[in-house]
């Protein structure tokens, strides 16, 4: 029999996130890992770090630390993690230009040596970064994707569960939208096991429905802020744990071909009414990337939110100086 092959990995930018990402990546065993960094050094000193946890951790996998593209050759999946963090005070938006400039650089790269591979921009701002990313390859837009809305999602819950004392792992919530602070955590959706949140906030606050409302307000805006409260408590970078977790969710879904519902950043071709703009919206991720984006009805006040949003992210990508190839 052949060799049967495995997944190979390319992470570009060895900073926090990418770090932590491929120590994860590695320890599930989920393939060969390439770290690209533009810094010497970097990607080669976390590769033999990580490499020498693989006989306590139980993994037989490569992991190659480089400063040159061609060693994305063969890749699967692509993570782009480079690029610069906010610093307490700064929105996403401010990261803008600084960060336009490496996506065309490392899009390029990925675009000449893996030209077959999925791409998981985590890069801010978020939605405009992957727009870039697809603009900049050319890739088709199933391929490029966006990864804000599994970690925005995953911190809805973390807060609905400290307010209500039940395990995370119990509790279903969707946050959409643009990943900024106009994000829209949907309400409506949040759930522990099927049973709504509101509800039991409710009778928690024995059926004071205005304090209950006012709780549920308060963790919404937690949720769209969560990032800066992060950055605001590190002084020096931005949250990095919880972004790798949520990477390995998407990657897991694409390598495995879960098919699982999530929320990410993919190109609307008219869904939710927008045209030509990548948005989180729920997604199925599979083997072939974006394979579907799952519309619902929005109420009134979802639509409301979201539109918002959506007119945030539209505003920051049409500012950009140079958009190749305008949607
Ligand atoms: P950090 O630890 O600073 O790592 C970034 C790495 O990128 C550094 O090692 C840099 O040397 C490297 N880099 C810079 N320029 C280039 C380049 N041209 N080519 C290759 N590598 C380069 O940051 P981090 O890992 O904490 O965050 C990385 C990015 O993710 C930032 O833009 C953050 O804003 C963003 N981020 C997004 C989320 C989302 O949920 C979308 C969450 C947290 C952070």
């Amino acid at each position: 029999m052949g060799r049967i092959g495995r997944a190979k990995i390319a992470i570009i930018g060895s900073g926090n996130i990418g770090g932590i990402l491929a120590y994860h990546a590695t320890s599930r065993k989920l393939g060969d890992i390439v770290l690209y960094d533009i810094v010497e050094g970097r990607p080669q000193g976390k590769s033999i770090d990580i490499s020498a946890a693989a006989r306590e951790d139980e993994f037989d996998l490569r992991i190659v630390g480089t400063n040159d593209y061609a060693d994305l050759k063969g890749s699967n999946i692509v993570v782009i993690t480079a690029g610069a963090t906010r610093r307490p005070g700064m929105s996403r938006s401010d990261l803008v230009h600084i960060n336009s400039k490496i996506m065309k650089e490392v899009s390029e790269g990925i675009k000449k040596f893996a030209p077959n591979s999925y791409i998981i921009v985590v890069s801010n701002p978020l939605d405009a970064m992957v727009t870039l990313c697809q603009r900049y390859t050319g890739f088709p837009h199933h391929k490029v994707m966006g990864m804000a809305g599994v970690l925005d999602s995953a911190r809805f819950a973390t807060f609905i569960a400290w307010e209500l004392g039940i395990s995370v792992r119990d509790i279903n919530a969707t946050v959409l939208g643009g990943h900024g602070d106009s994000m829209v955590p949907i309400v409506r959706f949040a759930n522990v096991n099927g049973i709504p949140v509101t509800e039991l906030l409710e009778r928690k606050y024995k059926g004071d429905k205005s304090h209950a409302k006012k709780v549920m307000d308060q963790l919404v805006e937690r949720t769209q802020t969560a990032g800066g409260e992060v950055v605001k408590l590190l002084k020096d970078g931005s949250a990095f744990f919880s972004p790798a977790s949520s990477i390995l969710t998407m990657i897991e879904a694409i390598i495995q071909d879960q098919k699982r519902l999530m929320s990410a950043s993919a190109y609307l071709t008219g869904q939710f009414g927008v045209y030509g703009y990548y948005v989180g919206v729920p997604c199925i991720i599979g083997a072939e990337g974006v394979e579907q984006i799952v519309e619902f009805t929005m109420n009134e006040e979802e639509k409301i939110m979201f539109d918002k949003s959506v007119a945030a992210v539209q505003e920051l990508i049409n500012s950009l100086n140079d958009p190749p190839n305008a949607a």
